[in-house]
């Protein structure tokens, strides 16, 4: 068997990915390890950027988040008891868009199967070979069935855990790590959210996220333990945990409910250079990894996928190398932007154990900044809304 690209990862990169490169006549085979309903439980990212969005409609898988997304022309910050409003639209005349990354992968898939798409799930055993080289190609196995896939180029779309990065020399890579002192644990209940836009709260007892999916089911999050077991967390510690860190307007009006989903999710950086080796090329999750709170995961992969897309059209339609030997240094660009921002906005907003009195002193102190400068709330909105692609 024979493609032009194998896509690793059926996640929303690998779908995104092969369904612009099918609109530009290019073939791909997306491989994915899970069954799409695994793929379609997972709850994670919520807010879209302007980019990211307009990657969806491109890839003609955006009517229903533009039917049924929200757009948020700013959030609310509570920082240590004093409210403040990042106001997206008036500091950088751009807004993002409130719509959870489980539709928007529901509705690639869909993209994928009107387009006759190529989405193969359940594979296991996924090993790339000939990386180096001009004829790569991937095996991997279905059931008892071991098979091969020949190809020009291979996408690593399969995560943080995935194969792929691997498959670059471990001399070649450089990975860069960082493993917070703290979790989120997130809870996905049917009620409607306690307020219109998302309020991020840094609180002595720790963060704490109110967020949304739509007008009936909100998305709460609170900072706790990594070494924390879901099962330390029945619903109504949960909830008596929120309501002591939201501001207290917020406490009196929630509706609480049973957590539909409950997850702990660790808080890390990372990125893996160089996003290529070969014929390999590395997007989203699987070449770097940021901690939730400035929302920018989802995004970034969106931003990889651009930019590969663009390289790979580039190729097919005029033979030029050009795009894909800079994809690279492209991505990374922009990774490294999006980093120091979910980085500072992490720090700026969490309970960090080891901090002594100085280090709180700073972290108010870098509070009380954005309170009253302009241009400090500006900084933060337009990496908010998303640096330009
Ligand atoms: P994904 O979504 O992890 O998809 C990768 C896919 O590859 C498959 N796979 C393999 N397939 C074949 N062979 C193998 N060997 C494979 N190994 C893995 C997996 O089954 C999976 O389907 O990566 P992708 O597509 O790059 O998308 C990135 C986003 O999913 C990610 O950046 C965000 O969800 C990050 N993230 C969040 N981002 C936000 O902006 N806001 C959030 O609130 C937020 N919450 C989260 C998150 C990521 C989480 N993870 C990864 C644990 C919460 C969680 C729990
Ligand atoms: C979410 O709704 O899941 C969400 C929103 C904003 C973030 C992180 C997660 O910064």
């Amino acid at each position: 068997m024979r493609t032009q690209v194998v896509i690793i990862g059926g996640g929303p990169s690998g779908l995104l990915l092969s369904q612009l490169l099918h609109l530009a006549g290019i073939e791909s085979v997306v491989l994915e390890r899970q069954s799409r309903e695994h793929v379609l439980s997972r709850i994670r990212a919520g807010v879209l950027e302007q980019g990211m969005a307009d990657l969806l409609r491109q890839a003609q898988a955006g009517d229903r988040m533009d039917r049924e997304g929200f757009i948020h022309d700013g959030t609310q910050l509570e920082l240590s008891g004093v409210g403040c409003r990042i106001d997206f639209r008036k500091l950088t005349g751009r807004a993002v868009i409130v719509y959870g990354q489980t539709e928007l992968t529901r509705d690639l898939y869909d993209a994928r199967d009107r387009l006759g798409g190529r989405v193969l799930h359940d594979v296991q055993d996924v090993t790339l070979h000939g990386l180096d080289g001009d004829a790569p190609y991937v095996s991997y196995r279905v059931g008892d069935t071991r098979q091969r896939l020949a190809c020009d180029f291979v996408a690593g779309c399969d995560g943080f855990h995935g194969v792929s990065r691997q498959s670059i020399p471990h001399a070649l890579r450089r990975e860069y790590h960082r493993v917070y002192p703290f979790a989120w644990l997130g809870v996905l209940s049917q009620t409607p959210p306690v307020s219109a836009e998302l309020i991020y709260v840094a609180h002595d007892r720790g963060f704490a996220l109110c967020s949304m999916r739509n007008a009936k089911l909100s998305r709460y999050y609170v900072q706790c333990d990594p070494a924390d077991a879901v099962e330390q967390w029945p619903d109504e510690r949960f909830w008596e945990e929120l309501k002591r860190r939201i501001p207290e307007a917020a406490a009196d009006r929630i509706v609480t409910g049973p957590a539909l989903e409950k997850s702990i999710t660790q808080c890390r950086s990372f990125v893996a250079e160089p996003m290529q080796w070969g014929r390999l090329f590395l997007a989203g999750d699987a070449a770097h990894i940021v901690p939730p709170t400035g929302a920018k995961g989802l995004n970034l992969a969106a931003s990889d996928i651009h930019y590969l897309a663009t390289g790979l059209r580039q190729y097919y339609q005029d033979r030029d190398f050009s795009g894909l030997e800079r994809y690279s240094e492209r991505a990374l660009a922009r990774v490294w932007q999006a980093e120091r921002f979910s980085w500072w906005m992490s720090t700026l907003l969490h309970r960090f154990p080891e901090h002594d009195a100085f280090d709180r002193r700073m972290q108010r102190a870098e509070q009380e900044q954005l309170i009253r400068s302009d241009t400090a709330q500006r900084l933060l909105a337009e990496n908010y809304v998303g640096l330009r692609y």
